[in-house]
Formats: structure tokens, sequence, C-alpha cells
């Protein structure tokens, strides 16, 4: 295919996807274009919208949230259950929207629907089970519980690189949970925000349920602080950089609304001598040089016990080595573009000062295809060799770089791998029980996410997802992430006709 049919196949694909999805293709031209970071060109424009515009769209959810409110639970279930249906409808749509946006290869983007789908599921079963407690009282003829209660407007903030699936993750949640949800999603994913949002309006219309629920903003920075700073906004759950999580933490602190953070990853994996090298192989690369190291989980610090440090490094250049990097809809393709000309910047700039701290190059780095794309920044995965942990080591770059170091004794290997600013996500490889057990305990990990034999990238929907530290300590997703979008409210009902007063005061 010659480099102008691909052009227009791109163009057309989103037109197509958009179409297919209910969007009305008049409505949504606007001047706000963003360039594919596959081939650089400018893609369909959006809509952009006014500080006015953010006001109204706080506006209809917070008038929408008493009747949602109200709407039980399992009923609330039910529209998401028929969202759910129409992703999966749409899978193929939507997959081909990440793509074009973000550049992900289609197996990368329909594993991210399927995560949409896959919360959806969760949040349908979710709706019939808002368990509270009941406590035993202290006082006789008293009865002590806990209800959950819908919380309000939930704003969400996502981030280029999972587009529509962090937005689902809190979105089915939130609203079986009975809450309406305002949108942000990034800037240069407004396409697929607005295919996902078509299809929840069609739900929602479907359903019967209040129109106000789903709002979306197709707005900048300015836009962002806008629905931080809202007081009608309850809980901001927020995904990025943690400059990001450093600006909208303490403004929604300042008017004590909630924050649900998900903010930097820098993730670590220990290889010890028992590992099983084929499947650390396997695991390592997948983690590290998937989704073109643009995911929050992805491996940037490899620690290699030195018994195997060079047998499993040589083995890792040679897999990058082969990776096949480039246009993502190509048969064979592994590594998709990087998202911008910032973030190649950014990536050259952490390589450059990964030197200067001593560290070497063994494989990849450089930019590849810009004979091609000249709008483009497609990198080869590259793998730095490093004498020891040094500051650039310590900083998340949003690229796939991967630093491997090697280590001696199990205790000195996670001290290094806690010794960072972030806390997301993390893995150990090994045969040895006792070493997992280790890494797992309390003195092991300090991450939000422990894994034994798996990659630190890839997460299932079922357990809470989110890390410590500066990664924000948010938790989103499976397990009982839920409760982060309902307010508890504690309960004592008095039915023995006495007024016994708790801790045995005596009064009137
Ligand atoms: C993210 O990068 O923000 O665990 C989310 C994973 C995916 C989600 C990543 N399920 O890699």
């Amino acid at each position: 295919m010659t480099d102008t049919a691909t052009r227009t196949a791109l163009v057309d694909d989103v037109r197509t996807a958009l179409e297919a999805c209910g969007v009305d293709l008049s409505v949504v031209g606007g001047d706000a274009r963003v360039s594919s970071p596959i081939t650089g060109e400018p893609l369909v424009g959006a809509r952009l919208d006014t500080v006015a515009d953010i006001d109204a769209a706080i506006g209809r959810a917070a008038e929408a949230f008493p009747a949602w409110r109200d709407t039980p639970a399992p009923l609330r279930g039910q529209l998401v259950k028929r969202w759910g249906e129409l992703l999966t409808e749409h899978k193929v749509h939507l997959a081909t929207l990440v793509t074009a946006e973000v550049g992900k290869t289609p197996s990368e983007a329909l594993g991210e629907v399927q995560e949409m789908i896959d919360i959806a599921d969760l949040a349908v079963g979710q709706s019939r089970q808002l368990f509270g407690k009941t406590m035993p009282s202290e006082r006789p003829g008293h009865r002590l519980q806990e209800v959950w209660h819908p919380l309000g407007v939930v704003g969400v903030i996502s981030a280029f690189n999972f587009p529509v699936a962090v937005y689902a993750w809190n979105t089915a949640l939130a609203l079986v949970c009975g809450d309406t949800v305002v949108w942000k999603p990034a800037d240069v994913t407004r396409l697929s925000a607005i295919a996902v949002d078509a299809l929840l309006a069609r739900a929602v219309a479907e359903s019967g349920a209040p129109k106000g629920i789903h709002q979306l903003l197709l707005t900048d920075a300015d836009g962002s602080r806008k629905l931080v700073e809202d007081p009608r906004v309850a809980l901001v759950s927020a995904t990025g950089s943690v400059r990001m999580g450093r600006e909208v933490g303490p403004v929604v602190a300042a008017r004590f609304g909630r924050t649900l953070l998900e903010l930097g990853g820098n993730n670590g994996a220990i290889v010890a001598p028992s590992a099983d090298l084929d499947l650390a192989l396997r695991g390592v690369v997948f983690a590290a040089a998937g989704t073109a190291g643009q995911r929050c989980t992805t491996l940037r610090r490899l620690f290699v016990h030195s018994s195997v440090a060079d047998q499993l490094t040589k083995r890792v250049v040679a897999a990058y080595e082969s990776l096949q990097v480039g246009d993502p809809r190509e048969e064979g393709v592994l590594v998709g573009p990087l998202v911008n000309q910032r973030s190649y910047e950014a990536q050259q700039a952490a390589l450059s000062a990964a030197q200067e701290q001593g560290g070497t190059v063994l494989a990849g780095g450089d930019r590849e295809l810009a004979d091609v794309h000249p709008d483009a920044y497609y990198v080869r995965p590259a793998i730095v060799s490093m004498p020891e942990q040094t500051a650039i080591v310590h900083e998340e770059t949003f690229a796939p770089i991967l630093y491997v170091m090697t280590y001696d004794d199990l205790d000195e290997a996670i001290a290094l791998h806690n010794a960072v600013p972030q806390g997301l996500s993390s893995a150990i490889f090994t045969s040895d029980q006792g070493e997992a057990e280790r890494f797992l305990s309390s003195a092991g990990s300090d991450c939000g996410i422990a894994n034994v034999n798996i990659g630190t990238s890839g997460a299932e929907i079922g357990g809470a997802f989110g890390g410590e530290k500066e990664t924000g300590g948010g938790r989103e997703s499976g397990s009982d992430a839920w409760k982060a979008y309902m307010r508890p409210s504690t309960q004592t009902v008095n039915y023995s006709g006495q007024l016994p007063l708790a801790q045995g005061v005596t009064f009137i």
C-alpha cells in the first residue's frame, strides 16, 4: 500500500467507525482536529466546549442526580448492561478509533475495549451487591448499620493511553452506584470519546434513564480546571501524570471534594536465579515494549540476579532487535508509534541522561520510519544497562525504555525496587515459593499491584487497580473500588422504647 493510500484509509476508517457508533458526522465536525500518531495526519475535527458549556454540562449532571439516585440500583444496572451490549456490538469500531488516535495495535485496542465490556459485566452484578454491614450495638434494642448512598456528580479525567477503558472503569461503577458522570477525555482522544458517549446515550434513551446522567466535555486544560474547581462535582477521578495529580489534588481538597488519583508508575520486576527464563523473557518484553511503553503499568526497571543476567539480557536484546515497529495496522507489527513529538523528545532526553549517568544502550532507542512518516514518531524500544539506579531511573518516562540492573541479594533488590517515588505495579519471576512470598509480603513490594511470574502490565478488571506513593493511592475497577463512588451512612435505630446512651453516659 502506498503512503497516500494508507492515509486515505485511516480517515475513512475513522468516519466509518464513528457513523457505525451512531455519531452524526455533521455534528462532530469542528475546529479541534487531532493528528493520528500513526501518520501524523489530521483526523476528523471535534467541537471545543467553552467554560459556559462546561458549567451547563455540570449543571445538567447535577440536575439529573436526584432522579438517578432514587432509581433502584438493579435498574441502574440494566442501563449499564445495555451499554455493555452496545460496546460488545461495536467492539471493532471502537478499537479502530483507539488505534487511529493512540496508535495501539488492533489486538491491544480490542483488548482495551474488552476491558470496558468486562467492567460493564462486573458493574451489572455489583448493582445487586452494594452491601453495607450491620454491627452489634452495645445498647439493647438498637440496630447499628452502614448503608451506602450515591455520592453525586463524578468528574472523570482520562489519559490518552487508555482513552476508553479507564473511563468505563469509572463510569460503569459510578452509574450503578447512582452517580452522574462528567467526562473530560484526553485532548488527543476526543473521537473515541464521542463514539463511546454516543453508545451510552443510546443505552440511556432505550432504558429511559435521565438524559443528563452522562456529560462529555471536549475541552482543554482550562476546561479541566473548571471541572476540578466546581463544588457540584463530589468526586474527581483523574488518571495521568504525577504533575497533573499535584495540580488536581490540592484544588479538590481545598473544597473538601474527593479525589481518586491514578498517576505515574515506574514499575519494576525482579528476575530471580530460579526463574523460568523463557517465561520471564516473554513477560518482560510484553510489559516493557507492549503499547510502545505507554501504559501506566509498563515495565521500566528490571533487576536481574547476576547469575542469570548475561543470559537473560542477551535474549531480551535479541527479542528487542526482532520486534516489528511500524504502522500498527500492518500484520506482524507489535510496536506502534509514540503519541506525539513531545513524547519522542522526552524519550531522547531520558536516553541521553541515562548515558550521562553511566548507562549503556544495549538495543533500540532510535527513531524509525521518519522518511515514510515525517510527522509520526516511531522508536525501537530501548534496553539500557545501568550500573545503578540513578536519578533518571527514578523518573517515569512515558516511552519504551527498559533500564536493566543486576543484584545479588533479594532484600537488596526489593529495597532498590521500592526506592522510587511511584508505586503502581511490580513483579517477580521466580520458581522459589519463599522468594515469591517475601515479595508479596508487607516487607516486599510496596506497590498497589504485585505479580508473580507475570509482567507488570495487563491487569484484569476484577482486582482493584491503582498504586501507592506518587501513584496517588486511588483504587479503580474491581474488588471494593465501588465504595469510592458512594458515601457511607452509619445508622442507629432504637426500637427499645428506652433511651440508653452509648458509652454508659447518663443525662436527663
Ligand atoms: C493504564 O495504563 O492507565 O493493567 C491502565 C494494564 C491495563 C490498564 C492500564 N489493564 O496494563
